[in-house]
């Protein structure tokens, strides 16, 4: 599975004498293990340095300006935008590089494959990495979702979203939701991944992105 459509082509060695960002990749490797083309991991590297070179001018993409770039309120912590941003971080050093940004921001791509933002999603709202999405996780992302939109919801009505997907989601009823149930999920509520999708990426290369990620929930 997964959509791979970058071409195979074997990596160009060019490797001019400019001075890169750490964790630099040639954009024809990062091409080829992502949805992006050349052309837009070019123009995502643009995107890289103008987010690495603000604020803490070091070439790395702290948590600060990773929630700047890519949401739209910067006040305070937000679960949703941390738990994007520790999921980034591969490496997990606290700074996101260059060759991380590249291939975490693809499973956003329209073109990733719906198999490799269901796996994204599952691990997002997995926060306690048990391997099962619990009522309480679904429960703070749900909050932290509508924290980052303009909705506001009462207890209750959050109680009843939680509510609801668990009794789609957990087939065999016992509390919790496990990756296949997750997957099933998923392919009779699509709208689940929405978060998943960030269309200007398709056309990073033309369109430089206002980077706002939307944050709706699922019903
Ligand atoms: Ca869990
Ligand atoms: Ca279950």
């Amino acid at each position: 599975m997964g959509g791979a459509s970058s071409s195979s082509s074997s990596p160009s060695k060019r490797r001019p004498k400019v001075k890169r960002a750490p964790g630099y990749e040639d954009p024809a490797v990062l091409a080829a293990q992502t949805s992006f083309t050349v052309n837009e991991v070019e123009a995502l590297y643009e995107l890289y340095k103008t987010l690495s070179l603000s604020a803490i001018k070091d070439g790395l993409i702290h948590k600060e300006q990773f929630r700047l770039a890519l949401f739209r309120n910067s006040r305070g912590s937000n679960l949703f935008a941390d738990r994007v941003f520790d999921m980034f971080d591969l490496k997990r050093n606290g700074v996101i590089e260059f060759g991380e940004f590249v291939r975490s921001l693809s499973t956003f791509h329209p073109k990733a494959s719906e198999s490799e933002k269901t796996k994204f999603a599952f691990k997002l709202y997995d926060l306690r990495g048990t391997g099962y999405i619990e009522k309480e996780e679904l429960k703070e992302m749900v909050l932290a979702l509508l924290g980052e939109s303009d909705l506001s919801l009462s207890d209750t009505a959050v109680e009843e979203i939680v509510d609801n997907t668990f009794n789609q989601a957990d087939s065999n009823g016992d509390g919790r939701i496990d990756p296949k149930e997750w997957e099933e999920f998923v392919k009779k509520n699509p709208a689940s991944l929405r978060n998943m999708s960030l269309p200007y990426l398709q056309d990073i290369t033309t369109a430089f992105p206002s980077f706002v990620m939307h944050s709706e929930v699922e019903d």
